[in-house]
């Protein structure tokens, strides 16, 4: 048997200047569930760590010092640790960010490689034999997959473990509309002789029926996404893929199953308030969202939709309150307005005057009467 734990996507040297002030904590952060990943293939008993590309953002101005702080991270694991190039940090011969891992590999005395031939790199564990066959990527870009050389190959079945690493879209799995990253097939890779393929690019985790408390068997293509969430486009708490394969002369079994390892969530949070007035409904609608409001969130809470007017005066208190449970908390209020009611119309227009007849009518209408009251406010200077 055959134990390996698959990972990808990465992306250290990500800057998060989007976030001044909390993107020291996110790098840091990156790099703690990193750790946590390493231990965690330990604890598995994993004879390979794999890295199946975008272990780095870029290809240049990744510093030294970050690169041999990834490496320390990597050296901790205690078998072999396999590296491809993804298309974020491709090697096509003499990229920067890989002269310098490889040299504070060398440093480190690790046993880290770089799969950066289009070759099968053999080893022996215990018994038995393992092969694997890198995908990986030479540019940014590619409208042709990496699979080439491997296919022709023309592999048949075989007693020795076979495992091909890969990097780029899946058709169906990837949103990859304009294919122009090394779209593959599920099909494609499944007529390979592979025991298992394991894939980085997606930064979501596939199959998504993989669980958390057991192994299971759930196919041989496998996607573990970014090990912690990467932004507000993406919905993963960060995995990883521990996996064991089991071969019998010529056929396998795989089971795996996922390790969470991601600790930063970003959570894009909609506060839709259809108050009729009642106060409370802002402060109601937080705590609805309070589980997604913690010390790891880094969140941006959109409030639409209108409340009563002294909720509405209070309302930066209660951001304040649920903020301050954030790592970082973006409030974005602009379509937020105070409750249109019939004290304020009558507060605030003569009584027979068109605009408090206008909203009275729309009292019933929320949405309709917040529009009229701005349009009134703003002196009947419409915005197109
Ligand atoms: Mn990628």
């Amino acid at each position: 048997m055959i134990k390996l734990f698959l990972t990808g996507d990465n992306h250290f040297g990500r800057r998060y200047e989007r976030y001044p002030d909390v993107k020291d904590l996110i790098i840091e952060g990156r790099f703690e569930s990193f750790g946590k990943a390493v231990d965690s293939a330990n604890a598995f008993g994993a004879d390979f760590l794999v890295v199946a590309g975008d272990l780095f953002d870029r290809i240049t101005g990744i510093s030294r010092e970050l690169s041999s702080r990834v490496v320390e991270l990597l050296a901790g694991f205690e078998g072999t640790v396999l590296v491809l190039p993804g298309n974020h940090d491709y090697y096509s011969g003499d990229e920067q960010v890989w002269k310098y891992f490889d040299e504070e590999c060398a440093r480190a005395g690790a046993d880290i490689l770089l799969l950066k031939e289009y070759k099968p790199y053999e080893f022996d564990i215990r018994e038995e034999k393992i092969v694997f066959y890198p995908a990986f990527c030479r540019s940014k870009h590619g409208e042709e997959n990496n699979l080439g050389w491997i296919k022709e190959l023309r592999l048949s079945k075989s007693t020795a473990y076979r495992v091909g690493i890969a990097h780029g879209a899946i058709e169906g799995i990837t949103p990859d509309m304009q294919k122009k990253y090394f779209l593959m097939t599920q099909e494609e890779l499944e007529d390979i002789e592979m025991d298992a393929w394991l894939i980085g690019h997606t930064h979501v985790i596939y199959p998504s029926a993989l669980e958390e408390k057991g192994l299971s068997e759930l196919g041989r293509i496998f996607n573990a996404g970014t090990h912690e969430q990467m932004d507000l486009g993406t919905g993963t708490p960060g995995f990883c893929i521990a996996l064991e394969i089991e071969k019998e002369r010529k056929n396998s079994k795989i089971r795996a199953k996922k390790v969470r390892t991601g600790a930063i969530r970003f959570e894009d949070i909609k506060l839709d308030i259809r108050s009729s007035g009642d106060e409370g409904a802002l402060e109601r609608a937080f705590k609805e969202a309070e589980p997604q409001l913690t010390k790891n969130s880094v969140a941006r809470v959109t409030i639409t939709g209108a409340i009563g007017a002294d909720e509405y005066d209070n309302r930066r208190d209660i951001y304040d309150k649920y903020a301050q449970k954030c790592l970082s908390c973006e409030i974005v209020d602009d379509e937020l307005s105070e409750l249109i009611t019939r004290e304020m119309i009558a507060r605030e227009f003569a009584e027979t005057s068109f605009a408090a007849k206008l909203l009275e009518e729309l009292i019933d209408e929320p949405r309709e009467a917040q529009m009229v009251y701005d349009l009134i406010n703003r002196g009947g200077k419409v915005e197109a």
